[in-house]
């Protein structure tokens, strides 16, 4: 398959489409990349009056027709109706007529995300620091770009924070070149690779082997090594992130208890927190014109736990493929683990300026996580004791995931990967997980736009939150095989793909009407055009209807609903931003869907 093949529509569509050519919204809305063949196609119209809704093939018969009334929907103050039609169609285009309105064309097709999945996972790609990215890998000529930081040597940062505590500096010199940008920032956090990697790692260990899982079916340098190439994409980041722990004997500063000051500590198996500018650089900015400082931030519980959690889940994934990463990978999760437990309060915050805080007070779910993957890979006695102490051993965990909530990504792998963990520890996270995912059936079905959320305001990266909760449902899929937990999945991806209340692809490259505009450093045409439009596959935040603080979402405050608090405005921060745990559950939904089609 040539590269041209590979990218084509959705490269395509991105060069073709200027943005005068996107067509206005229309009240009929759905998933503008498309239906499976044989999965549910649900669409939302916004409407007043019930409606009668007739689906036609491009020849024009009629193929179903049927009547549906409107509701109110909370999330954007619009009359909505739904109609669902859960039968085979044939690949193909269709149009849906609803009083008088004529939808745009909607897309059957045998295999509608593996393209995503290609295209996302290309975004970890384009996020590389440290080697130039390639036009021979890349969707179109001007995403290639020179290396970031070729060669990042970065020290602990030296001087006051914007709480007032000076920070002494050491005299450590580290080499931290690699990894992935976090996200439109060039900062590169530990706690937020950890999530990122977890996914796409458990992404492979759920498909055993799946026809997405190969060496070859991803554009990126390491193709044709016989290694699986999303393998090679996560330990691009993986690499970094053991560069990222701290050497045996090196004494650095950490907060002191009162807050007032620092104190100097052991650091060995600790990891550092981040590696960042410590100033908010321009935007749009391109790498070879960045030369912002950089530092190594002090070492929170947090990043050592991911860093354990994640690298005890690699040391089994590369057992068999690269047996000296994987003791690599083993040694340092030992490490790791053992050093948050030698340092379990050291906690990060949003004290310094130039890149984010991703901070977190309560580490007993990461605790859990990490346990929970030492426990699986290793089998140690401590490990599992550990598991079964935990708050998470007990109740199970929430549910909830994100890159703050992590016990649930322990229960997941749990559930996904053979292991000598006693079945109790394991029976309990079975039930506490479709719990959780029947939770999610019940708002799916509440909701007049179907997707597996309860109603209420919007987070900061309401879409990567949903497709998080889609991984939830999609392993639930995989442990009952009751198709309701996948068709909820579905619903997830059709909600960022376009049926939501502002007939957004939230996708860039991907429907006809994507986002195209980010906040992210390179991708900046939206500020200047001289920049490139984001590639194909990149997911948009969402709506935020809580941190209004860009000056994009300050305006709308009061003017939008939970929904509807966003805008394809590279200013706009707190909606528009891309990241790596974002992106991260697209790759895993597209994969999974790909996955189980036509198992219904
Ligand atoms: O995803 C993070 C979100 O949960 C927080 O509310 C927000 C503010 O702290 O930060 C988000 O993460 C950003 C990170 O701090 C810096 N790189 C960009 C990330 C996405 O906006």
């Amino acid at each position: 398959m040539t590269i041209g093949a590979r990218w084509g529509m959705a490269a395509l569509a991105t060069l073709l489409l200027g943005a005068t050519d996107e067509p206005a919204a229309s009240p009929i809305r759905f998933d503008q990349v498309g239906f499976e063949a044989d999965g549910p196609k649900r669409f939302a119209i916004e409407t007043t009056a019930p409606v009668d809704w007739t689906l036609r093939t491009e020849a024009g018969d009629a193929v179903a027709n049927g009547s549906a009334k409107p509701v109110p929907d909370a999330g954007s103050d619009q009359s909505v109706a739904t109609v669902t039609i859960d039968r085979h169609l044939a690949p193909g285009r269709y149009t849906l007529a609803a009083n008088g309105v004529v939808s745009r064309p909607i897309i059957v097709a045998e295999r509608p995300f593996a393209a995503l999945f290609r295209d996302a996972m290309s975004f970890f790609y384009q996020q590389r620091a440290g080697i130039p990215i390639l036009a021979a890998h890349v969707q179109r000529p001007d995403l290639a770009r020179p290396a970031g930081h070729s060669h990042e040597v970065a020290t602990c940062f030296t001087g006051t924070d914007t709480l007032g505590v000076v920070w002494p500096g050491c005299n450590a010199k580290v080499d931290v070149t690699g990894g992935w940008y976090d996200a439109g920032d060039r900062g590169k956090y530990v706690v937020n690779a950890g999530i990122s990697v977890w996914t796409l790692l458990n992404a492979y260990e759920r498909a055993h082997g799946g026809a997405l899982m190969h060496d070859g079916v991803l554009a990126l340098p390491e193709a044709g090594n016989a290694v699986p190439d999303l393998l090679d994409e996560a330990r691009y980041e993986i690499d970094w992130m053991l560069r990222m722990q701290i050497p045996a004997g090196t004494r650095v500063a950490v907060l002191a208890a009162d807050g007032r000051g620092t104190r100097m500590i052991e650091g060995g198996g600790l990891a550092w927190h981040k590696v960042a500018d410590t100033h908010w650089a321009a935007l749009p900015l391109r790498v070879e014109d960045d030369h912002a400082t950089r530092a190594l931030y002090p070492p929170s519980t947090a990043a050592t736990l991911n860093l354990a959690a994640v690298a005890a889940q690699a040391a089994r994934i590369w057992r068999t493929i690269d047996p000296a990463f994987a003791r690599r990978c083993l040694d340092a999760a030992i490490r790791a683990y053992a050093a948050a437990a030698r340092e379990p309060a050291l906690f990060a915050d949003a004290r310094f300026t130039g890149s984010g805080g991703y901070g977190d007070r309560t580490v007993a779910d990461e605790a859990y996580w990490a346990a929970a993957e030492l426990a699986i890979t290793t089998g140690d006695a401590n490990a599992v004791a550990a598991l079964s102490q935990s708050p998470f051993g007990a109740r199970g965990a929430p549910g909830a995931i994100g890159w703050g909530d992590t016990a649930t990504l322990g229960a997941i792998s749990l559930l996904s990967v053979r292991s000598n963990v006693p079945a109790d520890l394991i029976a309990v996270q079975r039930r506490a997980l479709l719990a959780g995912a029947d939770r999610l059936l019940a708002d799916d079905a509440a909701q007049p736009y179907r997707f597996p959320a309860a109603s209420g305001d919007t987070q900061w990266g309401s879409n990567g939150a949903l497709l998080d909760r889609a991984v939830l449902l999609g392993t639930a899929y995989d442990l009952t095989g009751r198709v309701e937990y996948r068709t909820a999945v579905t619903d997830a991806l059709d909600y960022v793909l376009g049926r939501n209340p502002l007939d957004r692809s939230y996708v860039s490259g991907y429907g006809v009407r994507p986002m195209r505009n980010p906040h992210h450093r390179f991708w900046g045409h939206g500020i200047d055009p001289s920049f490139p439009l984001p590639p194909p596959g990149v997911l948009s935040g969402g709506p935020n209807s809580v941190a209004m603080t860009d000056p994009v979402a300050a305006a709308m405050k009061g003017r939008c609903r939970p929904l509807t608090c966003w805008s394809d405005d590279a200013r706009a921060f707190t909606q528009n931003e891309v990241a790596i745990n974002w992106n991260a559950p697209l790759v895993w939904v597209a994969a999974f869907l790909d996955d189980t089609r036509g198992r219904r």
